[in-house]
């Protein structure tokens, strides 16, 4: 499979500054950030640093070091928003999965009890 990236995409603005976003937490492979429209009282946004469109894509073609990086970024997020009763963590791909940013992006959601996922 092809994955073409559109780096005009409003992430890739985010990460090159052209857009300013709230920052939870960055290293040197992925930024977090406060989602724009949030459908919890956490609602953040885990980014790789570099340009993969999709989480299969990520999956895919990232290096073991950027994969470490993202997964710490997520652990980090955890401890900085005290999901210690748990989270969700949702990775729309794409056209059936209402993928709205091509920009492979990991929402984390908690900071309350969450509804069943709907389909
Ligand atoms: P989706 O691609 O459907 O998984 O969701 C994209 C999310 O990105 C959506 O929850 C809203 C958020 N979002 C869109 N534009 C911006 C933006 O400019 N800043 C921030 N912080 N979030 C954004």
């Amino acid at each position: 499979m092809d994955f073409d990236y559109d780096d005009q995409n409003i992430f890739a603005k985010i990460l090159r500054g052209e857009i300013p976003n709230r920052t939870v937490y960055e290293n040197d492979y992925a930024l977090a950030f406060e989602d724009i429209a949030p459908q919890a009282p956490v609602h953040v946004l885990v980014i790789p640093k570099g340009a993969y469109v999709s989480l299969d894509h990520f999956a895919l073609e990232a290096s073991a070091d950027e994969q470490v990086g993202f997964m710490q970024a997520i652990a980090e997020v955890c401890k900085i928003a005290d999901l210690k009763d748990g989270f969700r963590g949702i990775s729309n791909t794409r056209a059936h999965g209402l993928q709205e940013v091509p920009h492979y992006h990991m929402h984390i959601l908690g900071g309350r009890p969450l509804g069943p996922i709907l389909v």
